[in-house]
């Protein structure tokens, strides 16, 4: 079984307002992330929607997770972020971990995203550049704590499509250790 029939894609809401997102999420690994009106973003072991556990993060993944994260312990949550053309993602710092001393580690798959990053505070100044199929991004040390946020998805760049998954244009997952070892 694949990680989205194990764990089907749900629609986040925002804190307090329960403002949908526009990405629709799924996880894998002993933690997922989720966020709805009443309980704000966390993390938790189970689907929000089936009640069940996370399917394991998948052995290929957590090989690049050793070969490139410099951090002695495997990463705890993959959360697939799941981007239809019109989807983005505002600027925001990955900060509901125990553990900032691990990066985080992403993997993009599919259409070209234009990628924005700050400094540390929200009013520092941004750029932003393109994320292809198969690109890596790694947020630590200094840039651990950074703003970051996808402003869109550039529809057909990617030169092999996401026909597997309904509705996908672009899959990003997000590779973190949520507590401290
Ligand atoms: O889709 C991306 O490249 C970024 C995803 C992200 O920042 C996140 O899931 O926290
Ligand atoms: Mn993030």
């Amino acid at each position: 079984m694949t990680v989205l029939e194990a764990a089907p894609p749900f629609v986040p809401t925002m804190p307090r307002t329960g403002k949908p997102f526009s990405v629709r999420m799924s996880n894998c690994g002993s933690l997922g992330w989720v966020s709805d009106k009443a309980g704000g973003y966390r993390y938790q072991p189970t689907h929000p929607e089936t009640g069940e556990a996370w399917p394991p993060i998948p052995a290929i993944l957590l090989d690049l997770w050793s070969d490139v994260a410099s951090y002695p312990e495997l990463p705890e949550a993959c959360l697939v972020n799941i981007y239809s053309e019109q989807a983005k993602m505002g600027l925001h710092r990955d900060e509901d971990e125990e553990d900032f001393a691990a990066p985080v580690l992403s993997v993009s798959l599919g259409d070209t995203a234009r990628f924005r990053i700050g400094g540390t505070a929200r009013k520092d100044p941004t750029r932003s550049f393109d994320l292809e199929s198969g690109d890596v991004v790694v947020l630590g040390g200094e840039s651990r704590l950074v703003y970051h946020g996808v402003d869109r998805i550039k529809p057909g760049t990617a030169e092999l499509g996401l026909d597997c998954v309904p509705g996908a244009a672009r899959i990003n997952l997000t590779l973190r250790r949520v507590s401290t070892p």
